[in-house]
């Protein structure tokens, strides 16, 4: 059974596919945005283009002042395009601040030189354990030699596991130095700060494997801490939720045997 994988693909230019309704947002804002800025790009260009042929060293340059119906429009039309960039901008912000409250679950993550600590704090069930990279002498005993679903530089030994379709409230934190927690499929990217707590919210609409790094420089192992979540149904979640308090290698056996 294939599953989706979130991770950047070769020779890339636009964002990843949205796997939360935040990045769907943000997908639609970043369409908006370039239809806006198109033409814009073709006005400036072209002009610059034309001016550059027009002064052939002996034009004079246009005097023209206290024209104010021109002094109007280059202030009006700038006005209704920030504008109009604002209204979707500011939406997408109030919405990625918004549904925190009544979360399905709440996961703390801590960053630490150089990897990240998941806490999961249910009723009952309190456990944390460490995401590490991936090492490559390491694949074959984790059963990550697929480089498609566990790619270098991005797969870890334990993921985050998510359930799809709930409301996951994430708390960010650091022990050490800042790191930024950042998933670009979830259009995801906040500061892990030490002595604060940031939080977020995400809802992952297909099960998969999401892939993230640490986006603040925090050192010299930063490009070599990734962040790996796994977005399952909510039944595999409670499965691996029962195993994974007591014994976590078997609990990712078992759901990697699922997938
Ligand atoms: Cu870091």
């Amino acid at each position: 059974m294939s599953i989706f994988v979130g991770k950047p693909l070769n020779w890339q230019t636009g964002l990843q596919r949205s796997a939360t309704p935040v990045m769907k947002q943000i997908n639609q804002l970043m369409s908006f945005t370039n239809v806006l800025l198109s033409p814009i790009l073709v006005f400036v260009v072209i002009a610059i283009i034309i001016l550059c042929y027009k002064n052939n060293g002996n034009t004079v340059i246009s005097q023209t002042n206290n024209n104010l119906p021109l002094e109007i429009i280059w202030t009006i039309i700038p006005i209704m395009i920030l504008s109009s960039i604002c209204e979707p901008s500011f939406k997408a912000l109030k919405y990625q601040m918004s549904q925190k409250r009544l979360p399905f679950i709440t996961v703390k993550v801590t960053a630490h030189q150089w990897y990240w600590n998941y806490e999961y704090n249910l009723i009952g069930n309190k456990f944390n354990y460490n995401s590490n990279i991936l090492k490559q002498q390491h694949r074959i005993g984790f059963k990550k030699t697929n480089l498609g679903l566990y790619p270098e530089l991005l797969a870890t030994d334990y993921e985050l596991v998510v359930p799809t379709r709930r409301v996951i409230r994430i708390l960010i934190t650091s022990d050490d130095v800042i790191h930024g927690f950042a998933v670009p499929s979830f259009g995801l990217k906040i500061d892990a700060i030490p002595g604060k707590l940031n939080d977020a919210w995400i809802k992952v609409s297909t099960p998969g494997i999401y892939y993230g790094q640490c986006s603040e420089f925090c050192g010299k192992d930063h490009a070599f801490m990734p962040i790996a979540v796994r977005g399952v149904s909510q039944e595999r979640f409670n499965n691996w939720l029962k195993v994974a308090k007591s014994d976590l290698d078997k609990a990712f056996r078992i759901m990697r045997h699922g997938s």
